[in-house]
């Protein structure tokens, strides 16, 4: 993935060090465009082993409209638990838990789930019912009746509802676009992309959701279009982008959707990844 390995080089060589949210420190540039074409292979990173099946669920998860991290802690997917844990370790009913307590409480009791486990009305509620409107079932009927309007949108950004969210979208605001010939682009809006954690996370997904959306409305996936806004690295993944920059990128692998169920019926089970080839896993710290 030579985009992957340009964008990390026009932040190192264009990008100012600035404080953030977090207080970790980073290393930014504004306003960076990305193009991936789907035909050559699936957008996984081979520059590190990516632990992709996360990424699958959470789309599903996304996809069903759910905001509840009780079905990504029920697979074994821990990308958002820090989160909500941060969340309740500001209340009054914190006792001193882990956070591995913490999560398996979330599984265990369902009550607590309901109420320490949600997200607040990200991702999944605004694409499904953003004040009333099922943004995606109408972006799925639209792609099928009318392919080449300009309106295929899909905003995850509810200026109304973003302070009830524990982290407001990153990844905000979606077009499709289809060809004359049959092939369906995307572009993203991303206003905030962690360059070593998030965004080969970001890359993959929207990857799959263009295959799931292309399967769909019989089409063909062809480009993405990942544009960010605040592009960074953080300081304390300087080491693990370093280490990626001296890797060989790999051949890409293929994605199979193996079901000609609905998209909202698929299930993880009919997704395959198909010859993954990777460097080793490197670890690095999440900012929260
Ligand atoms: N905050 C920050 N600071 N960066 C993020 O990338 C981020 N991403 C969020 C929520 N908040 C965030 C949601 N997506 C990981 C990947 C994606 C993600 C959250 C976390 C992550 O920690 N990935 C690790 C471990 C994956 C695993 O094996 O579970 C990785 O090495 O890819
Ligand atoms: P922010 O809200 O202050 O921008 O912090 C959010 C951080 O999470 C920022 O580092 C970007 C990162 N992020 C991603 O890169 N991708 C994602 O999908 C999510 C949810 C967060």
């Amino acid at each position: 993935m030579k985009q992957y390995i340009e964008l990390v080089n026009e932040i190192l060589k264009d990008g100012e060090k600035r404080e953030d949210r977090t207080n970790t420190g980073t290393i930014s540039k504004f306003g960076v465009q990305k193009r991936y074409d789907l035909r050559e292979g699936f957008p996984l990173l081979t520059t590190k082993k990516v632990f992709y099946k996360a990424i699958f669920h959470e789309m599903l998860w996304f996809i069903k409209g759910d905001t509840n991290i009780k079905y990504l802690v029920d697979n074994n997917v821990k990308i958002w638990n820090e989160w909500p844990y941060d969340n309740f370790k500001k209340s009054a009913e914190f006792n001193n838990e882990t956070l591995q307590e913490f999560v398996e409480r979330l599984k265990s009791d369902n009550d607590f789930c309901n109420k320490w486990g949600d997200l607040g009305p990200v991702y999944g509620k605004q694409w499904r019912d953003f004040g009333g409107v099922d943004q995606f079932t109408k972006l799925i009927n639209d792609i099928k009746k009318n392919p080449f309007s300009r309106r295929h949108i899909v905003s995850a950004w509810n200026p109304a509802e973003v302070d009830n969210m524990l982290l407001p979208p990153c990844h905000s605001f979606w077009q499709v676009y289809v060809s004359k010939d049959g092939w369906l682009d995307l572009q993203l809006y991303q206003r905030s992309g962690d360059v070593f954690l998030g965004v080969p996370f970001n890359i993959a997904s929207y990857a799959l959701l263009m295959e799931l959306i292309a399967k769909e409305c019989n089409l063909k996936a062809r480009y993405f279009v990942h544009t960010i806004g605040d592009a960074h690295i953080y300081l304390n993944h300087l080491d693990q982008i370093n280490e990626q920059l001296k890797r060989e990128p790999l051949p890409l692998c293929k994605i199979n959707i193996n079901s000609n169920k609905s998209i909202f019926d698929i299930s993880f089970e009919d997704i395959e990844i198909e010859g993954y080839q990777s460097h080793a896993k490197i670890t690095g710290e999440v900012a929260v």
